[in-house]
């Protein structure tokens, strides 16, 4: 077996991964080890879509093709791998954006049940965000109360993912030339639902047979995803649970209490998590605690509810989706509660070497070897209570072996697009004005998004951390959510200080002036619907070209695994925006297909797919990209201007 310094750069993880293989305990590091994977697959050359197959068309090695061989290289079917690769993928996108929407209309039956009275304990926390969707959406104001605006609201947004016509409601939010663009490429998605359940359809045997077609549809369901589900989720949750403000957290597994019961709270919808937030302040709650041994209950995140829980509550975050494993392995975590997505298999089995209890919450998701407590969204104080007692019971089981690492760093969160707005502009002049006045200076001198989660393949959070360092050292400001944004937390990344220590010259000067970090932390992956706002408020505001494409901006998802990654990455490009993955690419079976991903994305919607795993090569992929852009809005000469400056500055300095 590998070294553990070889499988991660973050201490705890480290320690954490020592440990583990002291006590025997197997973890994905170790599988990813012995399995390799399937070269095949991995370039998506593998059709497994019907009982004839499965069919398997690599690319030849290392030898030229003749279209002859290249006629015979298919499946069964007569799928060619143009076919195979392009079906692979999009059902990936149909994957992720079913994902981020079913998260989505979660959270608008919670929204509808809490506006029609019938789930006590929530209440609507963001008035003005509620009554700004209203307007948005044609829902009538008038001296109505918040509740019967909420009902309505609550049913459209229901109404988003059954639609059979018209398009989704928040794809006006985009640019106007945008919204054209994507009419004329015939990609503006329908219902939610209907354009991944065409997915599914188009793929099966015998239906869609060509590639362009196919990645189209892809296209359609991934904005579906951006501009529907994911923002659905992000925006009816802001208005329940309060949208996020800056607010001071720690990072890694140090942030776990040896004194005090550890609940971890992991997944991705924060329906049940706010109200577990709400039960262990509860002086009965504590008290149950002290009378077990313990001196209070702690709580912690890991994946993107921790990034929620976070941006509202500064609950610290244990970790990222490679940590949630490692969390059990210090032995102090007394239960670890569990909702849907990124949830591994393997926790059952690990906790059996701990004394932690595994709980899962959702019909939906239920794992062998764990216990289930359902949370009831009428009666959530109730679930969130039965969670508690379970984690507080069971901290008189801990065993001997429990080692918590020493490792926790601190972070400024809860940077939402309107937060960005009020922080840049003021309260009562809310603007992008001065970003975009700092980008045509030259002193920023673009926005990346680095996002998505971490994957064993790779070093875990090192990619994150090289890509992002390396960005704000070229002045590129950095915007982040999920398991990238902690592993640069953890990294030190996400405090002001941050900026004089990393950042160039001029992104530092500007988070000097703002007060701000170099990279900023606006949520969870849903979240990433917040950059999409961003972005779009960047072109409102002006000066900075007439839609998405024409900024200074890039996109990333170096560690990336899951197909919510490629929903987001595709809808991304789908708005315009020159997107980099690492770790490998799906579609490298067949040269046509990447071939369109890559290039004629470029011409057809002005954001397109690039693949580099090195994460410098990869930084300065999206580096090149924010140039190209500046010239192109001549505004080139000013960030020249800006470090002639700063030479003559350090020559008069010398003097
Ligand atoms: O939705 S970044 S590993 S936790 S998929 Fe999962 Fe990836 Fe993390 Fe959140 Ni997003
Ligand atoms: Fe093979 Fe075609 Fe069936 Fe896929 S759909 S498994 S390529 S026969």
């Amino acid at each position: 077996m590998a070294k553990a310094e070889t499988k991660s750069v973050d201490r705890a993880s480290i320690e954490m991964l020592e440990k583990a293989a002291s006590e025997g305990v197997n973890t994905a590091f170790d599988r990813a080890e012995t399995m390799k994977p399937c070269p095949i697959g991995t370039v998506g050359s593998c059709c497994s879509n019907c009982g004839m197959g499965p069919c398997r068309v690599p690319l030849p090695k290392g030898k030229e093709e003749t279209p002859e061989e290249k006629r015979k290289r298919r499946g069964i079917c007569g799928a060619t791998a143009e076919t195979i690769a392009a079906r692979n993928f999009i059902r990936m996108i149909a994957g992720g954006a079913a994902a981020h929407s079913d998260h989505g209309r979660g959270v608008a039956e919670l929204f509808l049940a809490v506006a029609k009275g019938e789930a006590s304990g929530y209440e609507i926390k963001d008035e003005q965000k509620l009554l700004q969707v209203a307007l948005e959406w044609g829902v009538d104001i008038g001296n109505r109360s918040n509740q019967e605006i909420a009902i309505d609201i609550g049913e459209k947004a229901l109404a988003e993912f059954g639609k059979q016509k018209d398009e989704i409601l928040f794809l006006r939010r985009a640019p106007l030339k945008r919204q054209e663009l994507w009419r004329k490429q015939e990609v503006a998605p329908r219902g939610i639902d209907r354009e991944i359940v065409e997915i599914m359809h188009r793929t099966h045997m015998g239906v869609d047979q060509d590639y362009r077609n196919l990645l189209k549809q892809g296209v359609r369901a991934a904005l579906a995803d951006g501009w529907g589900g994911s923002m659905i989720a992000t925006e009816l949750q802001d208005i329940l649970f309060g949208t996020p403000a800056p607010v001071l957290g720690e990072v890694n597994l140090g942030v776990l209490k040896r004194d005090e019961v550890n609940l971890i709270i992991h997944g991705h919808e924060p329906l049940l998590s706010e109200m577990i937030v709400v039960a262990a302040q509860d002086p009965q709650m504590v008290e149950l605690a002290k009378s077990k041994g313990a001196n209070g209950i702690n709580l912690a995140g890991i994946c993107c509810t921790a990034n929620e829980i976070l941006m509202r509550h500064g609950i610290p975050l244990a970790g990222n989706f490679l940590q949630q494993e490692l969390a059990l392995v210090t032995g102090a975590v007394d239960a670890m509660v569990v909702d849907v997505q990124c949830i591994m298999q393997s926790l059952p089995d690990i906790a059996q070497c701990y004394h932690t209890k595994i709980i899962t919450t959702s019909p939906k998701a239920k794992i062998l070897g764990a216990m289930h407590i359902e949370f009831d969204e009428h009666n959530a104080m109730e679930s969130a209570q039965a969670i508690l007692k379970t984690a507080i019971e069971n901290f008189p089981h801990r065993g001997k072996n429990i080692h918590i690492p020493d490792e926790r760093t601190d972070l400024i969160a809860g940077f939402s697009h309107e937060t960005i707005n009020y922080l840049l502009g003021g309260l009562f002049r809310a603007s992008y004005r001065p970003l975009n006045d700092n980008i045509i200076n030259g002193r920023i001198r673009g926005v990346a998004g680095v996002v998505g989660c971490n994957n064993p393949r790779v070093t875990h959070d090192e990619v994150h951390v090289t890509m992002v360092k390396e960005l704000i050292k070229n002045d590129v400001l950095v915007v982040q959510t999920g398991c990238s944004a902690m592993a640069c937390a953890k990294a030190g990344l996400m405090v002001p200080e941050a900026a004089a220590k990393y950042a160039g010259e001029g992104l530092a000067s500007v988070c000097e002036a703002v007060g701000i970090p170099p990279v900023l932390h606006m949520g969870s992956c849903v979240d990433n619907s917040r950059i999409l706002m961003a972005t779009t408020a960047m072109v409102k505001d002006g000066g900075l070209g007439d839609d998405i494409s024409d900024l200074p901006v890039a996109g990333a998802a170096p560690e990336w695994y899951s197909e919510k990654a490629i929903s987001i990455g595709q809808y991304f490009v789908a708005s315009g925006v020159f997107t980099v993955f690492g770790v490998n690419w799906p579609t490298l079976g067949s040269d046509e297909v990447t071939k369109l991903l890559f290039q004629d994305f470029e011409e057809m919607y002005g954001g397109m797919w690039a693949f580099e795993p090195d994460p410098i090569k990869a930084a300065h992929l999206m580096i090149d990209h924010i140039d190209k852009k500046r010239k192109a809005l001549g505004i080139d000469k000013a960030r020249e201007r800006i470090l002639y400056d700063m030479a003559m500055r350090r020559e008069l300095d010398a003097v």
